[in-house]
């Protein structure tokens, strides 16, 4: 264990998804930094690597009961069990959660049963905009929200959201998602992209987790608009519950041979470094993690105008912003894009560009461990 600097706890979510992603990018540049970090979760985050005994960072399993009398698994009680266990053994002073459900509330619980660490909650917007305006969750997310000693959100967009979802005066600082500009690179090795497409084709994709929110099948609807009129290919990188609808509707658009569903995987990166446009039809949207990472590959997004996609895609710079659920737009501006190889370069360089200037983590990572040092020096 680290002698100086801070001792954190990490509350994440373990599978494939941008607010595990941010934590553990976050938790890992945070202990490089010198500080002591323990992810704590039900898993372990799929992008959790590189975790060992001497420096670590550590990651603790929570621990699961069954006991016929309960009909749930109650993964709130038992995050904050472990969490208590981890605080007091390791003299943790701050756990970070991400997602104010059930994390934040859990941070919380093990705040009170250890008698001290402070809670700084990042919200990352399903938290908020679904699960939290559920009336089921209401009462719970607003408790979490106002009990935490710091609220970070990743967009100024989920930050308003979520005052008004609410009703709340908390102060919410916003903090950006980041990217890490040298593994989110364009591969220009022909070798590589040759896997995927021929030279001639335009190689589109999209990257998330497949729920209504995302709306992955106006994706297969944009693609099969640019398909009928240049040759191209379509990657879809995840998996969730509309994929089969998505796979679906290319058949009977009849381009599933040039659609190609890869599932879910860690190392994004090599998709996106040989890809040409990205799409992000969401409906919602707090911030677009995935069109960040493609930005900083140098590719052009085409997304809906929808929540914080603004605030990361410049419309007409780093990509295109279309009304929301207007494929025949989107399927437009992506052509104009693939069609103009110069307006191609020119916004995959300004794409570039926006990733490193204003979301790298050297600008990011330093507001999260400054929001650390000023909770922790809260009386
Ligand atoms: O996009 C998802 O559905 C996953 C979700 C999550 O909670 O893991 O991502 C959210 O957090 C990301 C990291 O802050 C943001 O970049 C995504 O925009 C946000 N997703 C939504 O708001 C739908």
């Amino acid at each position: 264990p680290q002698q100086d600097g801070l001792k954190i706890a990490v509350l994440c979510h373990a599978s494939a998804g941008g607010s595990g992603v941010v934590a553990t990018e976050l938790g890992l540049m945070v202990a490089r930094a010198g500080h002591e970090v323990h992810f704590v979760g039900s898993a372990q985050p799929f992008r959790l690597t590189g975790t060992g005994c001497m420096s670590g960072p550590y990651f603790h399993q929570v621990s699961g009961f069954a006991y016929a009398l309960f009909d749930q698994p109650y993964p709130e009680l038992a995050a904050a069990n472990t969490l208590t266990e981890v605080i007091l053994e390791h003299g943790v002073e701050l756990s970070h959660a991400h997602y104010a459900i059930p994390h934040a509330s859990a941070a919380l619980h093990a705040r009170s049963m250890s008698g001290h660490t402070r809670v700084v909650t990042t919200l990352h917007g399903t938290d908020v905009t679904l699960v939290g305006a559920e009336p089921a969750f209401r009462h719970t997310t607003r408790h979490a929200i106002e009990r935490s000693d710091h609220v970070t959100a990743v967009s100024n967009f989920l930050a308003d959201q979520t005052r008004e979802v609410f009703g709340t005066e908390r102060e919410i600082e916003v903090i950006y998602n980041f990217v890490d500009s040298t593994r989110f690179v364009r591969i220009t090795d022909p070798t590589v992209r040759a896997r995927f497409a021929h030279p001639d084709e335009a190689l589109i994709v999209h990257v998330s987790n497949f729920r209504a929110v995302k709306r992955p099948e106006d994706v297969v609807q944009v693609f099969a608009r640019i398909a009928s009129e240049i040759p191209a290919r379509l990657l879809m990188i995840g998996d969730g519950p509309e994929r089969p609808r998505a796979f679906e509707l290319a058949q009977q658009l009849g381009v599933i041979g040039r659609t190609h569903f890869l599932g879910s995987f860690p190392d994004v990166q090599t998709i996106l470094g040989i890809s040409d446009l990205f799409l992000l039809p969401s409906s919602n949207e707090s911030f677009g993690l995935a069109a960040l990472e493609a930005m900083s590959c140098e590719v052009p997004v085409v997304a809906a105008r929808a929540g914080g996609i603004p605030e990361v895609v410049d419309d007409a710079i780093t990509g295109f912003l279309s009304p929301l659920a207007d494929v025949d737009h989107m399927a437009d501006r992506a052509l104009q894009v693939l069609r103009d190889p110069d307006l191609y370069t020119r916004m995959g360089q300004a794409a570039r560009a926006v990733a490193v200037e204003r979301f790298h983590p050297s600008l990011i990572v330093p507001k999260y461990l400054a929001a650390y040092e000023r909770t922790l020096a809260k009386k």
